[in-house]
């Protein structure tokens, strides 16, 4: 029997518990960080047991149709986005939300406000639901100062200002992968506990990779450096074996590969889009913090009002380090 082993599986390292342990390391905290992330988790833990039961409880479909009892259905991604508004709201941490799914930001009314600004995306690659591939959640966290004179632009700051940034993965097993400024950790959901569990600790993206990740039906109108760079990673220069292409669609999906097998993810603007279609604050940031904090790297535009679109190039460094020449070589020439 492997006892040390069995030692491991019955000392549990859970989200909460990593996350208090993080939370002694500051003995100044309060806890808010703490409460603000089990309400994250619980949100999290809705929107899986949803997507895992969608086609039973029928909540595929268009908001606004009506199910057989008469009652409105709602979209996953609508119900999702109202499950994390309350969940956050009602945590009593957090000041103004911004969701995809909401065109305004919501200022949290006084009484309820606490100092944390949550940005995120209820149910991103929704347009995958149906067919049962992987989806999430993506969410990023601003901290300010006075929580009784806040503005929009508390939350209109760069993505390197964020406290923590993170994603769940509705996939084969729902996982959310976080940061708080100190690396990457991610935890698994164990359905019969109900707890996530630290399962890919200090998670580090390889140097460089074998994979690249990008749409490549959009090649049409694609600007030179990027049509370069991904003619050298079918067609490499140097001797070395052409990349694997592989994409999703679902961003949680594509750069959860890219951050556990090493490569690069692309979604670049181009001409019929110039910025591209993935949405600064809650898909470019959040994305961009995890990949640093594990050693990769992420190239992005400066857009900031709360839903603007940027070009995005992320993933291990080396391979990102190629991709930003080639722009910076083209900037040289303009
Ligand atoms: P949907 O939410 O419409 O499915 O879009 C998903 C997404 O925002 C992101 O998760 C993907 O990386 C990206 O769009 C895929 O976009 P393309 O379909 O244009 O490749």
């Amino acid at each position: 029997m492997d006892h040390e082993a069995d030692a491991h599986r019955t000392d549990l390292m859970t989200l909460t518990r990593h996350v208090l342990n993080e939370q002694s390391k500051h003995p100044e905290s309060k806890g808010d960080f703490t409460i603000l992330l089990s309400h994250i988790v619980l949100g999290c833990k809705f929107v899986c047991s949803a997507v895992n039961k969608a086609g039973l409880a029928k909540l595929i479909g268009l908001a606004g149709e009506t199910n057989v009892q008469g009652e409105d259905q709602k979209k996953l991604d609508v119900l999702s986005n109202e499950v994390f508004v309350n969940a956050l709201i009602s945590s009593g941490r957090t000041c103004i939300l911004v969701s995809e799914e909401d065109e305004k930001a919501t200022f949290v009314d006084p009484s309820l406000r606490g100092r944390y600004c949550v940005v995120f995306d209820p149910l991103d690659g929704s347009s995958n639901i149906d067919c049962g591939v992987s989806i999430g959640t993506i969410f990023g966290i601003y901290m300010i100062k006075d929580k009784d004179n806040v503005t929009l632009d508390d939350v209109l700051l760069p993505g390197k200002d964020m406290v923590a940034a993170g994603y769940c993965m509705y996939g084969s097993s729902c996982m959310i992968v976080l940061s708080t400024g100190s690396g990457v950790n991610g935890f698994t959901l164990d359905p019969s506990l109900g707890e996530f569990i630290l399962t890919h600790p200090d998670i580090k993206i390889p140097t460089k990779g074998k994979i690249y990740s990008v749409n490549e039906g959009n090649a049409k109108n694609w600007d030179g450096p990027t049509a370069e760079y991904v003619n050298k990673c079918k067609f490499p220069e140097d001797g070395s074996s052409p990349k694997s292409l592989r994409y999703v669609g679902s961003m949680v999906a594509d750069v959860h590969r890219t951050l556990l097998y090493g490569g690069i993810f692309l979604y670049p603007g181009d001409k019929k889009s110039p910025t591209g279609k993935l949405r600064v604050l809650y898909e470019v940031f959040p994305m961009s913090f995890l990949m640093e904090q594990a050693g990769g790297q992420a190239f992005t535009g400066k857009q900031r009002k709360i839903h603007e679109r940027s070009p995005i190039f992320l993933g291990s460094y080396d391979d990102v380090e190629e991709i930003k020449a080639l722009y910076a070589s083209e900037e040289a020439k303009a």
